[in-house]
């Protein structure tokens, strides 16, 4: 059911057939308890690519069952850290191996390049089940001396049941990065992939079983976020959140743990980063600093950086170059054309939203630089926009726009641009690019953000940890602070008796 009949070589890439397109609880693809489903489109043409079954309040308590029986009674939270080590790092070569097919169908799905998805969402999606494969057997406790005759250690314990809920911009890594630590950790857990990328989450859970991950510790529900996603965040089974996605649903998410079973909630949110070019800086390699940090993935992303501010000194070179160079900037359809650096939004209501963003800031002055109208003859393309004249207090400099909407802004002085970069509600990412040491340090350490990219951007690993302050949200995901939201600390103390020391 819901298979493409569509066969056809890219390049290197032959589009799979779409095998699994049923929700995955206790090691099996079943229906929805409704009957329901939901069609994922490819936003190339807009047409359905498979019926998926629609995962709802009813299917999330399966999951969340079996996920519990396999934690509470299961071999997984009980198991070596060796052995889980061993079973993950199956997992991770699965995930290589099929690299290809990953790729393409994420492309298919989300509107993605199938070489870069290829090489970053697939190999930053191994990379993280490596990484966390490594740590699952070096999660220790510590031993204490305490005052009086007593003595404590403590056992880093897997929390229980994690639920996991995933955004659509890189659905394949958000998948690895979340569940790799929770299953490294020793949790059982419940993934809740978004509407618009179903299909990637699916076929990973069945990786997953093929490497030997017993049946219930990873299952995949599919569906909508108020009936699915909302069911997960207020389950009184389910012992922790953690959530990439919207600064609304955010507050949601928080929301529904403080009226259900107080469950920590780790939230990665929205951003509008800063990126700061100073005068001194390589003006070729700062102006493909800011296109790629800008319209990389269609600019769906969320430490994209959105707000370039550039010192007067070199901000006209700066413009000019920059229109320049997105002449050669070329949107179109990523899985036939091997040109094209920026595919089409993710789906047709993002598309309209990125749109009703530019049109507005036409509206409140800015100057279009370049780009920003709908391209193709069908699909959700669009032109990138870099958007000049600038005033911070317009609602383009402020909101996450989540599209390729640059807006170029100016500066003078080095307070000024603190003060610009940390002018927001949002605290995730930035960049700085200087060749001056002074200066560089000077704002690395005033601009408050989870990440700041010093003469780069977008550089990104599996023992870096990731996540904002702020209205950002909290908590990291990646590096070895990842794990520690899927366990629990807990101190046994005993009677310290006869010894002096
Ligand atoms: O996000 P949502 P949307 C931002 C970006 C984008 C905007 C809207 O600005 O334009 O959000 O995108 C699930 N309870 N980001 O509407 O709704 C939903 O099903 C529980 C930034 O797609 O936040 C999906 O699985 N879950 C971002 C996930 O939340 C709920 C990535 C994200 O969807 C829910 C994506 C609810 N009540 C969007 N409502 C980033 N930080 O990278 C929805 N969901």
């Amino acid at each position: 059911p819901g298979t493409t009949t569509e066969r056809r070589r890219w390049l290197l890439f032959e589009v799979p057939e779409i095998r699994f397109t049923k929700l995955f609880i206790n090691g099996c693809f079943v229906d929805a308890v409704s009957g329901r489903t939901f069609e994922t489109r490819d936003p190339r043409t807009g047409d359905a690519i498979a019926s998926v079954a629609e995962g709802d309040k009813e299917d999330v308590d399966l999951a969340v069952k079996a996920a519990r029986d396999a934690f509470d009674h299961g071999e997984w939270p009980r198991m070596s850290g060796s052995e889980r080590g061993r079973i993950i790092t199956r997992f991770a070569e699965l995930v290589e191996k099929h690299a290809d097919e990953l790729a393409v169908l994420e492309s298919l799905d989300a509107g993605k390049h199938p070489a870069v998805t290829k090489a970053v969402d697939v190999g930053n999606a191994a990379g993280s089940l490596r990484y966390f494969a490594g740590a699952a057997d070096k999660i220790h406790g510590e031993t204490l001396k305490m005052q009086g005759p007593f003595q404590a250690y403590t056992l880093r314990e897997p929390l229980g049941v994690a639920g996991l809920i995933i955004p659509w911009n890189f659905p394949t890594t958000m998948f690895a990065i979340k569940v790799a630590p929770a299953l490294a950790a020793g949790c059982t857990m419940v993934v809740k992939p978004a509407e618009q990328t179903p299909l990637s989450a699916l076929y990973l859970a069945d990786l997953a079983k093929q490497a030997g991950i017993p049946d219930g510790v990873i299952n995949v529900v599919p569906g909508f976020g108020p009936t699915a996603g909302a069911a997960l965040a207020s389950h009184m089974n389910v012992d922790m959140v953690s959530f990439t996605g919207s600064t609304e649903v955010g507050r949601l998410i928080m929301e529904a743990s403080a009226r259900s079973n107080l469950k920590p909630v780790y939230l990665e949110l929205g951003g509008k980063s800063p990126l700061i070019i100073f005068g001194d800086a390589d003006l070729d390699m700062a102006v493909e600093l800011a296109i790629s940090a800008n319209f990389f993935n269609k600019g769906e992303a969320c430490v994209a950086a959105t707000r370039v501010y550039v010192q007067d000194s070199i901000y006209d070179r700066f413009e000019e170059k920059l229109a320049e160079r997105m002449k050669s900037w070329v949107v179109g359809d990523p899985l036939t054309d091997a040109r094209v650096n920026q595919g089409p939004q993710v789906d047709k209501t993002q598309y309209e939203r990125v749109l009703s963003y530019i049109d507005q800031g036409k509206r409140e002055g800015a100057t279009l630089l370049t780009g920003g109208r709908p391209c193709g003859q069908k699909g959700c393309y669009i032109e990138p926009a870099v958007f000049t004249n600038v005033k911070e207090d317009m609602v383009i400099a402020k909101e996450e726009i989540f599209g390729p909407v640059m807006c170029l802004m100016k500066f003078k002085t080095v307070e000024e641009a603190i003060a610009k970069a940390n002018d927001t509600r949002y605290g995730l990412g930035a960049g700085v690019v200087t060749r001056d040491l002074d200066v560089a340090n000077r704002v690395v350490r005033s601009v408050r953000a989870g990440v700041v990219w010093l003469n780069c951007y977008f550089a990104m690993d599996s023992d870096c940890p990731f996540g904002g302050r702020k209205m950002s949200g909290f908590g990291k995901d990646e590096g070895m602070q990842a794990l520690d939201k899927y366990l629990a600390v807990k101190a046994v103390v005993t009677p310290l008796r006869g010894s002096p020391w």
